[in-house]
């Protein structure tokens, strides 16, 4: 993994997290290949790109170091490794099933406070597969309310529709300009990650479920 110690230059970690099937795999592969950005990929493995984004003004510009991971429980362990030096995690569910937007509280948050550097880390809901709107079961103002409560930014997405990906690629600017800043202010954004009750399973929005799996 790519070295993130203070004053090494411009360069954020950014991760990819979620259930397996969700689609990390398919946005990944946007990064990749979309000519929205102006220099070329550099691929360090299947899981790995390293891509520069420009923020401002003013003008700078920040390298990525982008970090596919697995869904499968089986590689979690492989998996946590990635966590403690990322800035930025996309935590990624499909709208499509309920148990994936539901693991994002009861084990990816986890994962992340539990791994990452004290919580230190900016995280980016992404509600995929929203080009099967007849398949949907997480409605969009729960995962809204949501992503609030953890103070989140979210977007919903479809990576196979190629027009979302300015979606996205305007989130992670955000996202990027204010890493950058806060670590210019004084080396890390110092915010803990919300656990919000903790032991209890998550709530689910029964009326909703029940409609949509009849
Ligand atoms: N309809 C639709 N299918 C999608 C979308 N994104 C991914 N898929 C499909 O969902 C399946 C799983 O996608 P992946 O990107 O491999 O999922 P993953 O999250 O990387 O899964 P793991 O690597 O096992 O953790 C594939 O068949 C994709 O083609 C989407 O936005 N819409
Ligand atoms: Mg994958």
């Amino acid at each position: 993994m790519a070295s993130n110690a203070a004053g090494a230059g411009k360069q954020l970690q950014i991760i990819f997290i979620g259930d397996s099937d969700v689609g990390k795999t398919s946005i990944f592969k946007l990064f990749e290949n979309h000519e929205v950005f102006q220099s070329p990929v550099v691929t360090i493995d299947a899981q790995t790109i390293e891509r520069n984004i420009v923020i401002g003004p003013p003008y700078e510009t920040v390298k990525l170091y982008i970090y596919d991971t697995a869904g499968q429980e089986r590689f979690r362990t492989f998996t946590r490794q990635y966590f403690r030096n990322a800035d930025i995690a996309f935590l990624v569910f499909s709208i499509t099933d309920g148990d994936s937007f539901h693991h994002i509280r009861e084990i990816w948050i986890k994962e992340i406070a539990d791994n990452s550097r004290e919580g230190d880390i900016e995280m980016i809901l992404i509600g995929n597969k929203s080009d099967l709107a007849d398949e949907r079961v997480n409605p969009l103002s729960t995962s809204k309310q949501f992503a609030d409560q953890y103070e989140m930014r979210f977007i919903e997405m479809s990576a196979i529709k190629n027009d979302d990906f300015q979606k996205l690629y305007d989130v992670l600017k955000e996202a990027v300009t204010h890493v950058i800043i806060k670590k210019k202010e004084g080396g890390g954004m110092k915010k803990k990650i919300k656990i919000i009750n903790n032991d209890e399973p998550a709530p689910r929005d029964d009326k909703w479920y029940s409609k949509c799996r009849i």
